[in-house]
């Protein structure tokens, strides 16, 4: 029998770090409130939660990669709001973001989790932090629980 793995979604003794790019706030807001709402849902203490702000999403990957140096985090979530109507240099932070936060999670072994929002305008943005088409902070913490999970799983055989 092929052995599988997987993580499940017990989120009890877990400890996770939540960053938040206070750029754009009225949409980072509702998505830290989504990430923590679910966090506590799936049984994450309270205690357990760190949550770092940084200036904007350029600086996510720093701030995820100090934190996952300091092994005290079993997932590090990455939040922000990248858009593109209101930003020159759209394509420059958010290509940064996502590349940074990848390599933290490569580069260090913790799941850092991207849960930074890229859209066209402020509405569409909204729609996806709480809005008409759910909320990304949401979905992050539910990867983040499963991802740290699925690591603990593999790292015990
Ligand atoms: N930061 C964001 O999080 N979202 C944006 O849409 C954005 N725009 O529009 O430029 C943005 N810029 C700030 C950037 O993340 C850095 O904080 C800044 O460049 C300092 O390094």
């Amino acid at each position: 029998m092929p052995k599988e793995l997987s993580g499940d979604m017990n989120g009890q003794g877990l400890r996770v770090a939540v960053v938040v790019a206070r750029f754009n706030e009225l949409v980072t807001r509702p998505l830290l409130d989504g990430a923590v709402g679910t966090l506590s849902r799936y049984g994450v203490s309270d205690n357990d939660i760190s949550i770092v702000w940084v200036p904007g999403a350029f600086e996510l990957p720093v701030a995820a990669k100090n934190l996952a140096d300091t092994g005290r985090y079993d997932s590090i979530i990455c939040l922000g709001a990248v858009i593109r109507g209101e930003t020159g240099h759209y394509d420059m932070v958010a290509g940064h973001a996502a590349r940074g936060i990848g390599q933290v999670g490569v580069d260090t072994g913790v799941p850092t989790i991207f849960g930074v929002l890229t859209t066209e305008n402020m509405e569409q943005a909204l729609n996806r932090a709480g809005g008409k088409s759910g909320n990304l902070g949401s979905n992050a913490a539910a990867a983040a629980i499963e991802t740290a999970r699925l690591v603990q799983a593999i790292n015990t055989g």
